[in-house]
């Protein structure tokens, strides 16, 4: 039996025991690394991917086993966009067209990005009393909202961590995908999703090649079960409960028409289906890439980052029965953004964790950024409940 299948054998007596376990499990292979440098000098490294391949397979297994969804379910939501009706039929939580669909009576936690921050997920276990309530066997769920990756200083640590929370509590957590953890293999070689391809080791899949053009244990088939757990993440998440009905994403909301409506849209599978353009852009990309604004007319950055205003996000809203968004995608300083009346919250969650006036997080690319994740309470509704990590 491997270690992560005896954590799961062990009955916890407390949180705090439960804690100090998870950290070893997730600590044993890694000695004294804390940074992407210190692993290309390892004399672990085999033992690291060796690890995460374990992980990789798990999680793999656990998302195939998630887009189970029954037939009386997939034949509403192939009908037509009708979230409503969809309330109190899940019995369950579904990945359907690359989409969660959730209505179970339960808190829901949003986790902004992450970028490459392991030393963050800890705060966030915390703050969310995540083995508290395990340990208390409450339903509860933690929705991460993508960009796992990048720019910040553990790349592989960060992943690890995630897939390791992810194949332990299946049930408790769930990972979006965020415009930077999309990679494609070509020719035996990672390609970015992003605008920027540079040699520059802050990127993830940059990264990877390096590992694999470099590292003998890191195999053709180890770079090409990263690629395949990342792009098996689901791009959203309808959360539909008594009080509310709310939308996780990574980014925003699609292009609107000439009339900021959305008639266009008529199922949700057309959210994610990768083969669909509206207006030359893959509707697709835009929900990974958009901002919301509260200056009209700006420019976009470029044709997938666009930005939206307040008539569009609500005209988005009422197309599919929605109350809010809440998205992360941008680093907001205060860690947290509600706009146009609480119906979209930015969230951000890698940021400085200040002691003794010092910020102690030497992981985060986002020092300047007081990180937060929000709570849904699903006994008292909307507006949701703002938590400082710091
Ligand atoms: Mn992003």
């Amino acid at each position: 039996m491997n270690n992560i299948d005896k954590f799961k054998e062990k009955s916890f007596l407390t949180a705090t025991e439960m804690k100090t376990d998870f950290l070893k499990l997730n600590n044993t292979v890694w000695g004294n690394i804390s940074n992407n440098d210190d692993i290309l000098q390892s004399p672990y490294i085999t033992e690291i991917l060796e690890f995460q391949k374990t992980l990789i397979e798990k999680v793999l297994s656990i998302h195939e086993k998630e887009r189970e969804t029954p037939e009386s379910l997939t034949s509403i939501i192939d009908s037509g966009i009708n979230t409503n009706e969809l309330k109190g039929k899940l019995n369950g939580s579904y990945a359907y067209h690359d989409m969660y669909y959730f209505d179970e009576e339960c808190d829901y936690y949003f986790i902004g990005d992450i970028h490459s921050d392991s030393y963050i997920i800890s705060s966030i276990l915390d703050k969310s009393q995540f083995f508290e309530r395990i340990i208390n066997k409450e339903n509860f769920k933690l929705i991460f909202l993508g960009d796992y990756v990048d720019r910040g200083k553990n790349h592989l640590k960060t992943v690890q961590t995630l897939l390791l929370l992810k194949s332990l509590f299946p049930n408790h957590i769930y990972l979006l995908m965020g415009n930077h953890d999309i990679g494609h293999i070509e020719n035996g070689e990672v390609t970015l999703y992003l605008r920027k391809v540079e040699e520059d080791m802050d990127y993830f899949y940059i990264y990877l090649n390096h590992l694999h053009q470099t590292k003998a244990e890191f195999t053709d088939e180890l770079l090409e079960l990263y690629l395949k757990v990342m792009n098996t993440l689901n791009v959203s998440a309808f959360i539909i409960t008594k009080k509310a009905t709310i939308k996780g994403v990574h980014g925003g909301i699609p292009r609107p028409d000439e009339n900021d409506q959305f008639q266009y849209l008529t199922h949700y599978k057309q959210l994610t289906d990768e083969s669909i353009d509206h207006k030359e852009f893959r509707i697709r990309d835009c929900i990974l890439w958009s901002d919301p604004s509260i200056q009209e007319n700006q420019p976009a950055i470029d044709k997938k980052r666009f930005k939206f205003y307040e008539n569009q996000l609500q005209n988005y809203l009422t197309h599919f029965g929605l109350d809010a968004i809440v998205r992360g995608h941008q680093a907001i300083e205060d860690g947290c953004l509600e706009l146009f009346d609480q119906k979209i919250y930015t969230i951000f969650s890698s940021g400085q964790i200040m002691e003794d006036d010092n910020n102690i997080n030497i992981e985060t690319a986002y020092d300047f950024v007081t990180p937060k994740i929000l709570l849904y309470n699903h006994k008292k509704g909307l507006p949701m409940i703002q938590i400082p990590l710091n």
